[in-house]
């Protein structure tokens, strides 16, 4: 089954809004099996930030995403990578539609709350960047066949 990593950034740490955008990805019907809260070191930001570094706003990236605790997550379902992106939003908060979690709680792009792998294997690269394999879990929930035809 498809797995993505998600990043809730200090931002959205710091602003109370971890429980309601889990609870998005929940609701949604996709199966939490890796999550904690971490501080990231400068060198674990450069190297997820890696395809960005020649960018402008590399430097802010690095400097915001070590700025305070984020809570690293993996999420497992159908499609789960394309899907959280839809959830997420686009990357200009002012420009997401409202109803994904950037349209909602989001107005700067530097301050954009939450981070979504964009691809199958930029997925993969990330979940092995944040998780060692004993931290992730393989599980079912019980309700599957009401979410899986
Ligand atoms: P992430 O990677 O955080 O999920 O965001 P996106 O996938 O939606 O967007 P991205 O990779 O193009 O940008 C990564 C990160 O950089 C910030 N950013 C981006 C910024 O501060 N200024 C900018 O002009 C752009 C394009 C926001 C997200």
């Amino acid at each position: 089954m498809e797995r993505t990593f998600i990043a809730i950034k200090p931002d959205g740490v710091q602003r109370g809004l971890v429980g309601e955008i889990i609870r998005r990805f929940e609701a949604k019907g996709f199966l939490l099996v890796g999550m904690k809260l971490t501080q990231v070191s400068r060198e674990q930001a450069e190297k997820h930030y890696d395809v960005h570094r020649e960018r402008p706003f590399f430097e802010s990236l690095v400097n915001f995403i070590t700025s305070g605790p984020v809570v690293a997550m993996v999420w497992e379902g159908k499609g789960v990578v394309a899907s959280a992106r839809k959830l997420i939003g686009a990357t200009n908060p002012l420009t997401s539609e409202p109803g994904t979690i950037r349209g909602d709680f989001g107005v700067d792009v530097g301050r954009n709350l939450i981070h979504g792998s964009d691809a199958i294997e930029t997925a993969e690269r990330e979940i092995n960047l944040w998780f060692s394999q004993e931290e992730l879990t393989t599980w079912e929930s019980s309700v599957s066949s009401w979410l899986y035809e």
